[in-house]
């Protein structure tokens, strides 16, 4: 069935501020992001991550990971990287980008439990929202939670928090991300497209940039950590998630456009091309 929002639930212009900076900024005044996750296996969602969250403006990224045997990014050697299975707490940071290849180990969700009692605004993506969808002390502890949280679920990933089908959040993706918004009480960004941004304060929006340019992996790390960076530098948590979701959907079609088809577009290529949007915008 097709979504017909109202007008005013549409994303415009005016969702996204332009990023100013003053003359004299430094890099402790864009923030600092730290992301958590990239397990064995998935090293790489926690890296796009990161380098989403440099692309996106952050002063200064560093990445915990859980397969932790990766000193650098050799490609990206700002990102500041650490072993998560020695760490003992995060890096100091303003925000938390938690969930990309993060895997359910036990270790996975100490670093959940962390991550939600930190007194940081918080970006929850894909394990931390599997992870949250089947434990209630963990579901306590965001509802506990006094910081800016962001939730950013794909179809399946909303489905598996909302205990139903995928089909079922397809067939009213509206109604799927206000009760999300309003059980959880944060920011829910639900992804696809279409995306959809909600929370129980303040009118949704409908985002139409991006389409199956988008559809390969890696691109849902990538808003992730682009989320991250744009609160990092004071964005509110509804704005963050709005500007990122669009920028990111304009990286897609601006792809598809220049390439004359949707094939081929990769996820770090897409992080590069958030940054000259942003300074576009
Ligand atoms: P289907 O196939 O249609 O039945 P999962 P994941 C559905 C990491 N990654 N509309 C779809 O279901 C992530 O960060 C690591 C409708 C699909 O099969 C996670 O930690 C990478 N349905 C972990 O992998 C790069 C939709 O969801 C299913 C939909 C698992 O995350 C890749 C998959 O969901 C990845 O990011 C839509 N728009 N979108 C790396 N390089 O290290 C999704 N679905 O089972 O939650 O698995 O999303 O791959
Ligand atoms: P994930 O499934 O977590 O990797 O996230 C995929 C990202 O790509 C989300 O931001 C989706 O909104 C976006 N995306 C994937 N497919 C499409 C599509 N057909 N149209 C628009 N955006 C898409
Ligand atoms: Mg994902």
């Amino acid at each position: 069935p097709k979504l017909q929002p109202a007008a005013e639930g549409y994303l415009n212009r005016q969702d996204g501020r332009t990023l100013q900076r003053r003359r004299d900024s430094h890099k402790g005044s864009h923030g600092t992001v730290a992301i958590i996750g990239g397990c064995e296996g998935m090293l790489g969602a926690a890296l796009l991550a990161g380098r989403a969250a440099l692309a996106g403006g952050a002063g200064k990224v560093h990445v915990l990971t859980l397969d932790g045997r990766l000193p650098v990014d050799v490609s990206y050697p700002e990102l500041m990287l650490h072993d998560a299975r020695q760490a003992r707490s995060q890096p100091d940071c303003d925000v938390l980008a938690t969930g990309p290849g993060l895997g359910q180990s036990k270790q996975a969700r100490q670093w959940l439990e962390h991550a939600l009692a930190s007194a940081c605004s918080l970006v929850l993506d894909a394990d931390a929202l599997n992870m949250l969808a089947s434990d209630s002390q963990l579901q306590d502890m965001l509802a506990m939670r006094q910081h800016e949280t962001i939730l950013t679920p794909h179809p399946a990933e909303a489905a598996r928090l909302l205990g139903c089908t995928t089909t079922m959040v397809q067939a009213d993706r509206l109604a799927a991300v206000r009760q999300l918004a309003e059980r959880f009480g944060c920011v829910v960004v639900l992804k696809g497209a279409g995306t959809l941004i909600a929370s129980a304060k303040q009118p949704y929006r409908l985002n139409t940039s991006g389409g199956p340019a988008l559809a390969v992996a890696g691109q849902g790390d990538v808003l992730s950590g682009l989320i991250a960076a744009l609160l990092a530098q004071g964005m509110p948590a509804m704005e963050a998630s709005c500007l990122a979701v669009r920028v990111h959907g304009m990286a897609g079609d601006e792809y598809q456009q220049e390439a004359g088809g949707p094939i081929g577009l990769t996820a770090s290529a897409t992080a590069q091309r958030c940054s000259h949007i942003l300074n576009r915008l």
